[in-house]
């Protein structure tokens, strides 16, 4: 993923939305006069963006994609592929400001998969379920880090292959479940047999 420099391409701010939060004075007497310990420049820092290497490690790519030198109080975010376009963008929350959109403009030559569980034994989401897609294994969560949750599908990326590829799922239920040639660069929804 390559959120590139903010400020300018290809970051690219597409929507935002502000927050609010009340707070009764009367349980919080002083708190007008301490406001300004909230204030969310305090919590300013820098990002940091690490590639896979596909060799067990993680190559710091900060420079790289332009974020190296920006501060901001960036805290949690949520990863979903917002355009459909089968590369993962993210919605950053920055503190009392609006939330971005960073679209993922990286090479669009590589294949992918997403699989969407739908439990039926199991629970609804398929919490817990392990996929494999070749030699790659992910556990359905909504999990994502700080004060964060995506729920958008498994993601996995195929790189040059072509496809198609074996699906395996294996349900909290007990349920193993096993899809034969199926195309890659595509959302995939998986039902649990009954
Ligand atoms: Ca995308």
């Amino acid at each position: 993923m390559q959120p590139g420099k903010r400020g300018g391409d290809p970051v690219r701010l597409l929507f935002e939305w502000g927050f609010t939060m009340s707070v009764s004075s009367q349980l919080f007497p002083d708190l007008n006069d301490r406001i300004g310990d909230f204030e969310a420049l305090e919590f300013r820092q820098p990002n940091s963006l690490f590639l896979n290497d596909g060799h067990g490690r993680f190559r710091d790519a900060t420079s790289d994609a332009g974020l190296a030198g920006t501060l901001a109080p960036h805290r949690g975010c949520g990863i979903a592929d917002f355009n459909a376009d089968g590369r993962l963008d993210l919605v950053v929350v920055s503190l009392g400001s609006a939330a971005e959109l960073w679209q993922n403009d990286s090479s669009p030559s590589s294949r992918w998969l997403i699989v969407r569980l739908i439990g039926t034994k199991s629970n609804r989401d398929g919490i817990g379920a392990r996929v494999l897609v070749g030699s790659q294994v992910r556990t359905m969560t909504t999990a994502m880090g700080y004060a964060s949750s995506s729920h958008a599908g498994l993601h996995f990326g195929l790189g040059s292959q072509a496809g198609p590829v074996r699906v395996e799922v294996q349900w909290p239920s007990g349920v193993k479940q096993t899809l034969e040639n199926i195309e890659v660069n595509r959302v995939l929804d998986v039902v649990e047999p009954k």
